[in-house]
């Protein structure tokens, strides 16, 4: 080697060669890598191999194994394998495996990248959806009974992990384990994607993710987003019409996905038979389970705190644990020492991966002291730490100790604890689909333009969910109601729920409401949170599915009905000085399609005559009071 490195004196250097490519060559790294990388083509049952990443610390030996099934490349997705050493090696998330010696592993589902086979998104569980005799539960099965056959170094334990995507393909390993999976982390999983994660939110569409699919189902390595001359979104929607008509005018009906989605716009067995809380009830898996969930996840925040909840109401909640962590959608993997405009106590998503997830698997996968996770752990976004609970939530509508406390909408834009009097009374807006409110200041761009492993992707997008709302508050279709200032803390725990009666001269309609704490005008030491309106839990409901998802129907115009859906997990404080905010309106564009706002058998192809203004009043009397339901706890 050291003769390698000795350059020839120049005279002897000859001035052509004939083979710039030696035969071998070995890096001159001190001491080499202290890792080995191994690349299997894994079989399935079918036949069909799935390309699989292998990092094997040197030297290891009775080491777990750390398993992320993706959709992402699982080439890239395993780090930058150039540096010698694998901690540096990795994914900035998976640092403190590898310094724990785990042997880490990345796989190509099956049709995506280096694998072979078909590729179905989210291709569901094989049954009614799914006719073949695979899916991601057996892939899961047969890659790991592989793996702990194979791997000479391994001490046959397995545990899956992984964000999102990954998260559900960890997810749907429950659904039938092999008995060395020993513990499992969904991050972030997608469990329903029509009720609040990717695809739609209570049967809003999510016309962003019509460039995720354009990236990820146009061929079977990388592609990219939806080609566009348009720089803003925005704009570039509302021109285009209906969501089927933008669809259609860039050829996406050709994307079999897209087609599957424009399809099923209601909740139908197509999305039911979907929902992997309902599978994972009915199938309880021992595996011990360790579930994560973003605060402010701008893409799934449905997933892990529902599938939680429904083991937990079907009386398995011993072997799963919940986290919901002050972060962005997969911002575990990555920096978690702020999210928008807060700071936090450190870098909370380092905390997440040393002092839960790492013994958490050392306790299951080598039999490590007890991990002692609290069953449910959810920062504080007000007292910026870490929360502990046996249950969560700690205050719902009934069953939970405490029942939640309605913050009704008032006369004069208020907010008050009190009921309301018996005035008749309301406010009215009106909402014109040609003039939707936007969901991030313009110009909107592609949030998935440059995403990749390292999911940046379009900045303002991770955050929208934290964005300042002043920049709608003013606008004569958003209705803004507020508190006055407080002078005690008021701390919500749990899922709010937005109760709200509303008429309107439409027959359909959307609706969204913000939970907004408002800074004082003056923040010293921090001036620009001054008057700040920080959105800690908002979602939007398609009206004509107020009684039903699966059969929607038209809204009476005119006839007060009632809008009653649950807001995200909340675990924060409104400090004194500070005042509760709640706005109302009726649009998110273009991330949500826009609501015609006349009935139409199907919104993807409503027609531009279906586009029609509205007044919508939103009321507030004793008998038809809106209110958002707070989850109140005294005390710290
Ligand atoms: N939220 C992304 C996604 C998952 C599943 C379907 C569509 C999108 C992700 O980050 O993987």
């Amino acid at each position: 080697l050291a003769s390698a490195l000795t350059p020839p004196p120049q005279s002897q250097a000859p001035l052509v060669g004939t083979n710039d490519i030696p035969r071998t060559f070995d890096d001159p790294v001190p001491g080499g890598q202290d890792f080995i990388k191994r690349v299997e083509m894994v079989p399935m049952r079918d036949g069909v191999k799935l390309y699989t990443v292998i990092l094997i610390p040197k030297g290891a030996k009775n080491a777990p194994i750390l398993l992320t099934r993706t959709p992402y490349n699982a080439e890239e997705r395993a780090g930058n394998l150039m540096s010698p050493k694998l901690v540096d090696a990795v994914p900035l998330g998976d640092a403190v495996f590898a310094k724990a010696g785990y042997i880490r592993i990345y796989q190509d589902v099956r049709g995506k990248y280096g694998s072979e086979g078909d590729y179905v998104m989210m291709r569901p569980v094989r049954g009614p959806l799914n006719p073949t005799k695979v899916d991601q539960v057996t892939d899961a099965w047969d890659t790991i009974d592989w793996l702990v056959k194979h791997l000479k170094e391994s001490n046959g334990r397995v545990a899956m992990i992984g964000s999102s995507y990954e998260g559900f393909t960890a997810a749907m390993a429950l659904l039938e384990p092999h008995p060395a999976l020993k513990a499992s982390v969904p991050e972030s999983p997608v469990i329903d994607a029509y009720m609040g994660d990717d695809w739609f939110h209570y049967g809003a569409f999510r016309n962003m993710m019509l460039g995720y699919v354009h990236m990820q189902t146009v061929q079977k390595g990388p592609g990219a987003v939806t080609p566009s001359d348009t720089f803003d979104k925005y704009e570039e929607y509302l021109q285009a019409g209906s969501t089927g008509d933008y669809v259609r005018s860039r050829g996406l009906d050709k994307l079999p996905f897209v087609a599957r989605m424009m399809g099923h716009p209601s909740y139908d067995a197509f999305w039911q038979g979907q929902d992997l809380a309902k599978l994972l009830a009915a199938r309880p898996s021992n595996v011990p389970t360790l579930w994560e969930q973003g605060l402010f996840d701008q893409e799934d925040m449905w997933g892990a705190n529902h599938a939680w909840l429904a083991l937990k109401a079907a009386g398995h909640i011993g072997n799963n644990w919940l986290v919901l962590g002050p972060w962005s959608h997969s911002q575990v993997n990555g920096k978690g020492y702020s999210v928008g405009p807060l700071q936090w106590n450190g870098d909370t998503s380092a905390q997440y991966m040393r002092d839960m997830v790492l013994p958490f698997l050392e306790q299951y996968l080598r039999d490590g002291p007890d991990a002692k996770l609290p069953r449910v752990a959810v920062y504080n976004t007000g007292d910026n730490h870490w929360d502990g609970f046996e249950t969560w939530p700690t205050s719902c509508e009934s069953g939970c100790g405490k029942a939640l406390k309605p913050l009704f909408l008032t006369e004069r834009f208020g907010l008050s604890f009190d009921a309301p009097g018996a005035v008749q009374a309301g406010d009215t807006y009106t909402s014109d689909p040609a003039k939707p409110v936007p969901f991030l200041p313009r110009p909107v761009l592609d949030p998935f333009y440059g995403y990749g492993s390292t999911y940046a992707g379009y900045l303002p997008w991770s955050k929208w969910l934290l964005n300042d709302q002043r920049f709608v508050d003013g606008r004569p279709d958003v209705l803004v109601y507020e508190t006055p200032v407080l002078t005690e803390p008021v701390r919500v725990q749990g899922i709010p729920v937005a109760d709200i009666r509303a008429a309107t001269t439409g027959t359909d309609g959307d609706f969204v409401v913000k939970l907004i704490d408002v800074y004082p005008s003056s923040v010293p030491g921090n001036p620009t949170m001054g008057g700040y309106q920080l959105p800690i839990a908002l979602d939007i409901f398609r009206g004509r599915y107020r009684e039903s998802f699966e059969h929607p129907t038209a809204i009476p115009a005119n006839q007060p009905q009632r809008y009653k859906f649950d807001l995200p997990n909340v675990n924060h404080v409104f400090q004194p000085g500070h005042k509760i905010m709640v706005q109302i309106q009726s649009s998110l564009f273009p991330l949500y399609d826009r609501n015609p706002q006349t009935f139409v058998p199907n919104i993807f192809n409503a027609k531009p005559g279906d586009y029609r203004a509205a007044n919508v009043t939103v009321l507030r009397s004793k008998e038809q009071a809106s209110a958002v339901w707070l989850p109140v706890v005294e005390g710290r």
